[in-house]
C-alpha cells in the first residue's frame, strides 16, 4: 500500500547542480583565490560524492593522489562552503532554478490524495529551504511532513541514514513508501533503507546507463511529465501505485 513519497532534492525536485551548485562552487573558489573551476563534465563525475565539502576534498585528493590535504584547505573548508551556499542562495533567489517538469503537480496530487511526503537530501538545510521558498513559497510547509538534510545525518548518501530518518519521521515502513531519486548514490541510499525507488535522471543522468547500474529500481523514467506506455500521460499517484508490483522485495 503506497502511503508516502520521499523526495530527493538536487537533481530530482530541481536541476540544481549544473547551473546552481556548480556555478556557486566555482565563484567561491575564485573569490578565495583557489585555482580551480569545475566544467560541466568534471562536475558530473564529482557528483558521485555527495555533500559539498566532501566533494571539494574528493576533487583535491583525485588530483593529488596519496598526498595529505593541506592545512589551509582543511581549515578553510567550512568558510569556503558557507560562501558557496550563500552564492547558491543568490542564484536560486533570483529565479534561475525551477522545479523539474511535473514535480509541483505530483506533489500537490499526492497531498490531495492523502499521501504523506518527506524530503531526504544530502544538501545543506539552508540550500533546501531557499529552493523550496523560491519555487513553492509558503505552500511548501503544507506539502511536506518532514525534511532530512545533510546536517541531520552522520553519513550522507549512499548511506541510508537520511532515508531511515525520514521513515522515522513519517512513522511508516519502507515498503509503504516510494523514494524518488535522480542519481546512483541516491538510489543506493534508498535501497539500503529497503525503499522502493523510482529513478528520474536529469541532465546528469543517462537513463540507459543508470538503468543498468541501478537494477532494482521500480522504474527509470526521463520526466514526471511522461509516464511510460501503456498509460502514458503525466506521472500520477495511480501510476505510482501500479509500480508496487515492480518492487524488488
Ligand atoms: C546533492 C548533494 C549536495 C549538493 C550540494 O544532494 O550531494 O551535496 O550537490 O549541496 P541530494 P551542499 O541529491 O541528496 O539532494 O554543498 O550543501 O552539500
Ligand atoms: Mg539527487
Amino acid at each position: 500500500m503506497l502511503r508516502a513519497l520521499i523526495w530527493d532534492v538536487d537533481g530530482t525536485l530541481a536541476e540544481t547542480e549544473r547551473d546552481g551548485h556548480r556555478l556557486a562552487f566555482n565563484q567561491a573558489f575564485a573569490e578565495a583565490g583557489i585555482d580551480r573551476c569545475w566544467d560541466v563534465e568534471t562536475y558530473g563525475r564529482l557528483l558521485e560524492v555527495t555533500g559539498g565539502k566532501e566533494r571539494i576534498l574528493h576533487d583535491w585528493k583525485l588530483r593529488h593522489p596519496g598526498a595529505e590535504v593541506p592545512a589551509s584547505l582543511a581549515q578553510g573548508l567550512g568558510a569556503l562552503h558557507r560562501r558557496k551556499n550563500a552564492l547558491y542562495a543568490q542564484i536560486v533567489r533570483r529565479g534561475d532554478i525551477a522545479l523539474r517538469p511535473g514535480v509541483a503537480r505530483l506533489l500537490r496530487e499526492a497531498r490531495a490524495q492523502g499521501l504523506r511526503q518527506a524530503i531526504a537530501t544530502t544538501t545543506s538545510r539552508e540550500n533546501c529551504e531557499v529552493l523550496l521558498q523560491a519555487t513553492l513559497g509558503s505552500e511548501a510547509g503544507a506539502l511536506f511532513d518532514g525534511i532530512v538534510c545533510g546536517e541531520d545525518v552522520r553519513a550522507k548518501k549512499p548511506d541510508p541514514e537520511a532515508y531511515v530518518r525520514a521513515l522515522g519521521i513519517l512513522g511508516l515502513e519502507a515498503g509503504d513508501c516510494l523514494a524518488i531519486e535522480d542519481s546512483r548514490p541516491g538510489f543506493l541510499a534508498a535501497r539500503a533503507a529497503r525503499l522502493p525507488c523510482l529513478l528520474v535522471p536529469g541532465v546528469y543522468g543517462n537513463r540507459t546507463e543508470l538503468a543498468a547500474v541501478c537494477s532494482g529500481a521500480v522504474a527509470v523514467i526521463g520526466s514526471l511529465e511522461h509516464a511510460p506506455a501503456p498509460g502514458g500521460g503525466p506521472v500520477s499517484v495511480e501510476w505510482l501505485r501500479s509500480l508496487q508490483s515492480n518492487r524488488p522485495d
